[in-house]
């Protein structure tokens, strides 16, 4: 069953103990507005609003557009203090800590 090898191996990209945390996107706010994980943890942030948002750094991730309703993912890999914002609304601003 190569295939469904496959399958099982792409449900499965995060190491051995990486958690995953989630970021909600509701009232033109990110909440929690300041998360810490670990390097290797994933995180999702899903838009529970009507409009789209991004999560944009400087450096280290951009998730475009996420409509609403919708979400996106991304694994920290990069240790460090990440401030990012809303490219939409700047005045959205959070930050992921990665150690
Ligand atoms: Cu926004």
């Amino acid at each position: 069953m190569a295939t469904l090898g496959f399958l099982l191996a792409a449900a499965l990209p995060l190491a051995a103990g990486a958690a995953t945390h989630t970021v909600t996107i509701e009232g033109m706010k990110f909440v929690p507005d300041t998360l810490t994980v670990k390097k290797g943890d994933r995180v999702v942030w899903k838009n529970k609003d009507v409009v789209p948002h991004t999560a944009t750094a400087k450096r280290g991730f951009d998730s475009r557009s996420i409509a609403a309703g919708r979400s996106w993912s991304h694994v920290a890999r990069k240790p460090g203090r990440h401030d990012y914002v809303c490219s939409f609304h700047p005045g959205m601003k959070a930050t992921l800590v990665v150690q």
